[in-house]
């Protein structure tokens, strides 16, 4: 398959700090993703990181044309767009950012001017569907659509492994109109973005975001805002890491461009540094521009956050364990009730699941006081698409609240500006807290403001975590937003983890439902059971096609006609076994009940490599030392 032979991208390789996370107890989980939060922050790999002056040199000139965009707004009256468009979670950022940027724009007297775009439509928001993230005419014929009657438009397309091709349709297009400037987001060296040929289109990503990289070179039109953060603590899984980084620099330049414009400091505490007269500014490091500190204060902020919520660690795992406590039973679900963008945040986190571990739709489930009302969505009301898009809290009431059992957790999002938060969550939360469900409370909280009234002695586990910043500019929770992703992508994953969903730090129940995740099936089987490449391949679309021979197996490519949704790796080992002679291989599985996907991964090994015997020891170790992991946890 082309592309597979070249190194692998960055945020496609398995995380060393998180290698053995399968064995490790709910604080022992939240340490490692600690550790490979960090790299947000310090960088990976001897690649210039969020903190290294080229990278923050492009955010300030970014930031500098953001304001000028804005100010033309202001002045002239000119219709500039801002438009932010991803493929999964980085639309799901996009939307969310867009959405809290606007609000503050208008709390200034601006008119908001922040568009989003997700592959798939607003339905993506909620439910995964990555097959249209391979469509590259669609990302340049929705940009085209939004772009309509604006003056200028600066498009930020971001693809955190410089692999969609959505994205890459979307800034083919951009980089050749004359009123665009062409901004590219993610976190891969350009010369490892994605190379695999893409259905019906004559370039691949590499070509076009190669392209973007020459003329940013020499125009200021053109952006590519690539920092390293290192691999994902689950391979892939770049809702995790990714998703971070991009609020975090989206934040960055938005917020930097807003204080330009309003030539205001924007936190408490900040303050503008006084212009130095000129013979001064010979500092010892020439790279870095005195004018850049009010950014990198900013970018200061986030990264105090990071570790503010990380200090918080012993509480953060107490959630998580509730979680998995109800996660490990067999219909246990686990959902998150708050209100306004840390409501939303916990639809963006649950909306993953299914892709990366291939739970069902009912199993994480989100829900925001007054549903889809207010949440800066284009599409609207989604709720007449199915009950997954009934999201308010008083369909909550109504779909779940009845059906709770000892099963269920349910975590309450507050955050301590929001007071008492609106008085539905309030009711809302007492009847939960009436069920046979297990409820958590987790509080972002403003430094100094008192959240007693919060605190119920119902709640199993509470956890307040104090902030050095939380919002800027009035209401918007901007730094509060981070630290709630952060904990629940922790939550979540940890939860997933003790069930038995990751072996090693590997999602081991994918869904392959786009090219791209086909390739990373690939590459798990091919670790796995030390198959090369094409052996790997050839396993894997004999399981999808129900063939053991090889001559009726389409090797089609991109991807194969089959690949829709209802495809989950694990599921595929399981009926690869079908087709396997050697079918006593089930004998030698010890906790087969336990962690049924874990047996399937061990069958497929024995399975595909021909009962290698010293590999089916090695993984039956291995298998054997997390279950006790998971033995310790859970009992
Ligand atoms: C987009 C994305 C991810 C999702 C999954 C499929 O990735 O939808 O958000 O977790 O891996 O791809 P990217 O284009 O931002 O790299």
């Amino acid at each position: 398959m082309a592309g597979l032979q070249e190194p692998r991208r960055v945020t496609e390789l398995s995380n060393e700090l998180t290698r053995d996370i399968d064995t490790a107890d709910p604080l022992g989980i939240v340490r490692r993703l600690c550790g490979s939060d960090a790299q947000l922050f310090a960088g990976w790999g001897g690649h210039p990181g969020v903190n290294d002056p080229v990278i923050l040199d492009r955010l300030w000139k970014l930031s500098l044309k953001t304001a000028a965009l804005l100010k033309e707004n202001q002045d002239q009256k000119k219709n500039n767009r801002i438009v932010f468009s991803g493929c999964g979670t980085s639309g799901r950022i996009a939307w969310l950012c867009s959405w809290t940027y606007n609000r503050i724009l208008q709390k200034f007297g601006h008119t908001p001017c922040f568009h989003y775009l997700i592959a798939g439509g607003d339905r993506s928001l909620i439910i995964s569907n990555e097959l249209p993230e391979d469509d590259p005419p669609k990302g340049a014929e929705d940009l085209k659509k939004v772009a309509e009657g604006a003056d200028h438009v600066m498009f930020v397309g971001i693809t955190c492994g410089l692999s969609a091709p959505y994205v890459a349709g979307q800034i083919d297009h951009s980089m050749h109109q004359p009123n665009m400037t062409s901004v590219l987001m993610g976190f891969n060296p350009v010369s490892l973005s994605r190379n695999a040929p893409i259905e019906k289109w004559d370039k691949t990503c590499r070509q076009v975001f190669l392209e973007l990289e020459t003329l940013s070179c020499t125009s200021d039109s053109a952006f590519i805002i690539n920092p390293i953060v290192g691999p994902e603590p689950i391979t892939g899984s770049s809702r995790m890491k990714g998703g971070s980084t991009t609020a975090v620099l989206l934040g960055t330049v938005f917020l930097t461009s807003l204080q330009t414009l309003l030539g205001q400091p924007i936190l408490p505490s900040m303050t503008l540094p006084a212009r130095e007269p000129e013979e001064t500014e010979v500092v010892f490091d020439h790279s870095l521009s005195p004018s850049l500190s009010p950014m990198v204060s900013l970018l200061d902020c986030y990264s105090q956050t990071y570790q503010t919520v990380y200090r918080h660690s012993g509480g953060v795992a107490s959630l998580l364990k509730l979680a998995a406590s109800c996660i490990c039973q067999p219909s246990g679900r686990l959902i998150y009730l708050g209100a306004d963008t840390l409501g939303a945040l916990g639809l963006v986190d649950a909306s993953e699941m299914v892709p990366t571990y291939g739970v069902g739709l009912e199993e994480f489930r989100g829900f925001v006081a007054g549903g889809w009302e207010g949440c800066g969505n284009t599409e609207g009301d989604l709720s007449g698409y199915g009950k997954t898009f009934r999201v308010s809290l008083s369909q909550f009431e109504s779909d779940v609240l009845p059906s709770l059992t000892d099963q269920d957790c349910v975590l309450c999002l507050h955050g301590s500006s929001q007071r008492t938060g609106p008085p539905h969550l309030h009711t809302i939360v007492n009847k939960v807290l009436a069920s046979p469900a297990k409820c958590g409370l987790l509080v972002m909280a403003e430094n100094g403001m008192s959240c007693n009234h919060l605190l119920d002695k119902r709640y199993e586990t509470a956890v307040l975590i104090r902030l050095p910043y939380y919002h800027a500019f009035g209401k918007e929770c901007v730094f509060a937003g981070f630290a709630l992703k952060l904990v629940l992508n922790a939550i979540s994953t940890g939860a997933n983890i003790l069930k038995g969903r990751v072996y090693g730090n590997e999602m081991i129940n994918l869904r392959l439902s786009n090219d791209k995740l086909f390739e990373r099936a690939i590459a798990i089987i091919e670790k796995w059971s030390g198959a090369n490449e094409e052996d790997a391949k050839f396993a894997l679309l004999r399981a999808i096609y129900k063939q053991d021979d090889a001559a009726n197996v389409t090797l089609s490519h991109p991807a194969c006609p089959l690949l829709i949704s209802e495809y989950y790796l694990s599921s595929l080992f399981l009926s690869s076994l079908s087709l396997s002679s050697s079918s006593n291989i089930v004998q030698y599985h010890p906790t087969s009940q336990r962690h049924p996907l874990r047996t399937w991964l061990f069958h497929w090994l024995c399975y595909w490599q021909e009962v290698g015997v010293q590999s089916v020891i090695a993984a039956e170790r291995k298998l054997l030392q997390s279950a006790k992991g998971l033995r310790d946890v859970i009992s």
